[in-house]
């Protein structure tokens, strides 16, 4: 048994549960990500290949690998893969998106408020085409960081348009 490398136990988790992040990857891609408990994230996306997307209840894998390192790990309906690993220590993350083909094609399909729209996504996954993927690898820097608790509805609960002017810009 390695201690170093730890598996996903809701007890490893506490300490990242409830966390809320705002992050710009390095090719500026903007992201927002609430930790709402050991199995479900909620997002908006407020600039990049897909800006203006905003998911709630996205079943996730999280897992704890040191004292200050994790990752979430999920499957989107769009067929969208995505594992981001956040060191909370040094407020960088890096991200791994695996595209399918018909979203690098056409990302303005998956631009919406995607728990309204779960059938029409599936759809499109099983449409394609998949392949080739589009993997994007990047690593991104957190600027805003504050942690609201677990299952708190009100932290992602609007489109990233409408949010108040400024929103996304604040650093702490
Ligand atoms: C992220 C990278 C990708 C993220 C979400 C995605 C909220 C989702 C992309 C998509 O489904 O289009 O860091 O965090």
């Amino acid at each position: 048994m390695n201690n170093e490398f730890e598996s996903t136990k809701p007890e490893e988790l506490a300490d990242f549960i409830g966390h809320h992040f705002i992050y710009t990857y390095e090719n500026g891609w903007q992201y927002e990500l609430y930790v709402k408990n050991d199995r479900t994230i909620d997002y908006r996306i407020h600039s990049g290949m897909v800006g203006g997307r905003w998911v709630r209840d996205q079943l996730v894998h999280i897992v704890r690998l040191s004292a200050e390192v994790f990752k979430v790990s999920w499957d989107e309906p769009t067929g969208t893969s995505v594992s981001v690993a956040f060191n909370l220590a040094t407020r960088k993350l890096h991200g791994v998106i695996f595209f399918p083909r018909w979203i690098a094609e056409a990302p303005q399909k998956t631009v919406c408020f995607q728990n309204e729209h779960l059938d029409k996504m599936q759809a499109y996954r099983d449409a394609g085409p998949t392949y080739p993927r589009l993997v994007i690898d990047e690593f991104a820097d957190i600027t805003f960081l504050e942690k609201c608790g677990a299952n708190d509805e009100t932290v992602i609960a609007c489109s990233p348009a409408a949010l108040p002017e400024g929103y996304a810009s604040r650093h702490n």
